[in-house]
């Protein structure tokens, strides 16, 4: 969804992607076995225009509430990555947290080793490893990106991002937000908090 609005005079340009590009990547894929070995060793030094590192980081998401999440970068969404149509950008995923981690993109063009499912293990990264995914954009859009190990559960502790992909034409915005909608699970920590208050 890509929509404008105008705020003190100023022209946003802002982005909403939201959750329903989960069921998208839903397939079973994670039990596709990952050999526990770095896939793609001499991508630790290959060259890359873009490095991002998976790990886990407590974040603050609401004033006074810590949650232990997963990150590209130690953010939730992770960074966005701004291509114009028809660049190629060369990222580097480097895993700094304890498990298997990818990038899964969407709206851009990739070969199928740049996959970031377990279908293509070579595009998997385990722990300490790195993978380089060569992108494409060929599209102009607000594209999602996200880990495929477990979309679902990778997604709900927070490994996600985007693609932003202007169109030639489009009019620079003074502002630029990238905003998803996602709940981490507070909603849920809260409302297990009122129901033991109402037990007391
Ligand atoms: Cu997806």
């Amino acid at each position: 969804m890509l929509g404008i609005v105008s705020f003190m005079n100023m022209k946003f340009n802002f982005v909403i992607v939201v959750a329903l590009l989960v069921p998208a990547c839903a397939s079973p894929s994670e039990q596709v076995e990952v050999p526990a070995v770095c896939a793609t060793p001499d991508d630790a030094t290959a060259p890359a225009d873009i490095e991002v590192h998976a790990r886990d980081v407590a974040i603050e998401p609401v004033p006074g509430r810590q949650h232990m999440a997963w990150t590209y970068d130690g953010d939730v969404p992770g960074p966005v990555i701004r291509m114009n149509v028809g660049e190629t950008r060369r990222v580097r995923l480097v895993n700094d947290s304890p498990r298997a981690v990818s990038m899964h993109f969407h709206g851009v063009v990739y070969d199928a080793t740049d996959d970031g499912t377990p279908e293509h293990p070579e595009s998997m990264v385990n722990p300490g490893c790195a993978h380089v995914y060569t992108i494409t954009a060929t599209l102009p859009g607000v594209w999602p990106y996200h880990s495929h190990r477990d979309p679902r559960g990778e997604m709900a502790m927070g490994l996600y991002g985007a693609v932003v992909v202007p169109a030639p034409d489009e009019t620079p915005a003074e502002h630029d937000l990238v905003v998803f909608l996602g709940q981490l699970g507070i909603e849920n920590e809260e409302a297990e908090e009122s129901e033991e208050e109402e037990e007391e």
